[in-house]
């Protein structure tokens, strides 16, 4: 007699690899598509942020969403506040933000959170009242720390530094410098001196005029830290050209792409970054996850993150990308962002 089973081996197979196939497709289906999502960057016009956004709109086009750039130019504490006016009209399903103010969007983010639409920080945090998610380049005591352990080293462990910072208001900025102060407490920085916090507001021109204005009140200067990408250049780019080059220590956070002639021309001899675009990246996974209603943003909730892979929510709705790089001489060629 006939094996009963023996037709049916070719449909049975058929349907167990059918089956895998809808639950593997069901899996990474479950991010919706179509979604219309908005990234609004501190400032449309900083190299940084473009790279950023350039990330999450990547993203988005994977998961075959909507998505769009849109924001001041410049980082002003309430410049974006029209912009997420106009997003809540446009029924966007999230908003992805550089908060330039940890408190003065909260109530515009708050009314587009109460319509439905998901909001997600990223690069620079509100107050978490005014997000479900932020998405953070890293541990920011890390971050504020490592920049104080990286200048001494410069340095020699001693001497006169100024912080020169983006705006008075940038959410990130501000946790950064408190967390170089607490790191300054520690007896092995005494001999370091932080003198002066300029800010440049993230505008090229007023952070190289902050730049030669520190040189000036402060003779005995012996380093600059930018935790800003446009404060960084355009203070390499003032001592590049000035008798402090090679003198003056800067460093700080920046691109690789705009610090490599200063690394090369020797005026600055190491920085910090993360990949910015990997930021903006998980951002927008985020953001489409919660607006597809597979995460709500609660600690221990976890979400695919493309290429990046399985990713989970932390303490008050933090998802961490990585540790930062320190750039030099010896690798800053293998980076180009
Ligand atoms: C500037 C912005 C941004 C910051 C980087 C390091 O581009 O202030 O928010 O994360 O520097």
């Amino acid at each position: 007699m006939k094996n009963p089973y023996r037709f049916a081996r070719g449909p049975m197979l058929a349907a167990a690899f059918l089956a895998v196939t809808v639950a593997l497709t069901a899996s990474a289906a479950e991010v919706k598509s179509g979604l219309k999502i908005a990234f609004v960057p501190k400032q449309i016009n900083n190299p940084y942020e473009v790279i950023a956004d350039d990330g999450g709109m990547a993203a988005i086009k994977e998961m075959k969403g909507d998505g769009k750039v849109v924001g001041p130019s410049d980082a002003g504490a309430s410049s974006q506040v029209s912009y997420i006016n106009t997003l809540i009209t446009q029924r966007q399903n999230a908003i992805v933000i550089a908060a330039n103010d940890a408190n003065a969007l909260v109530p515009y983010l708050k009314k587009a959170m109460s319509q439905g639409i998901k909001v997600v920080t990223f690069d620079s945090d509100t107050a978490p009242e005014g997000r479900q998610i932020f998405v953070n380049q890293a541990e920011s005591e890390a971050i504020g720390r490592g920049q104080i352990q990286l200048l001494s080293k410069l340095v020699g462990g001693e001497g006169e530094f100024a912080i020169l910072s983006a705006t008075p208001n940038a959410t990130n900025q501000n946790t950064w410098i408190k967390w170089m102060q607490e790191e300054l407490k520690k007896p092995e920085y005494s001999k370091m001196k932080l003198v002066k916090i300029a800010y440049g507001n993230d505008d090229d021109q007023k952070s190289f005029v902050e730049t030669q204005g520190l040189l000036q009140a402060y003779p005995n200067l012996k380093g600059i830290v930018a935790p800003t990408s446009v404060g960084i250049a355009a203070a390499a780019r003032y001592i590049s050209g000035s008798p402090a080059k090679g003198k003056v220590v800067v460093t700080g956070l920046g691109t690789p792409n705009q610090m490599r002639a200063f690394i090369k021309n020797g005026t600055v001899q190491a920085f910090q970054l993360w990949d910015p675009g990997q930021l903006g990246y998980l951002a927008a996974f985020a953001a489409a996850n919660l607006a597809s209603g597979t995460i709500t943003g609660k600690e221990g909730d976890s979400f695919e993150a493309g290429k990046l892979g399985k990713r989970t929510v932390g303490k008050s709705g933090e998802v961490i990308l990585g540790p930062p790089t320190t750039f030099d001489a010896s690798n800053i060629d293998r980076f180009n962002f």
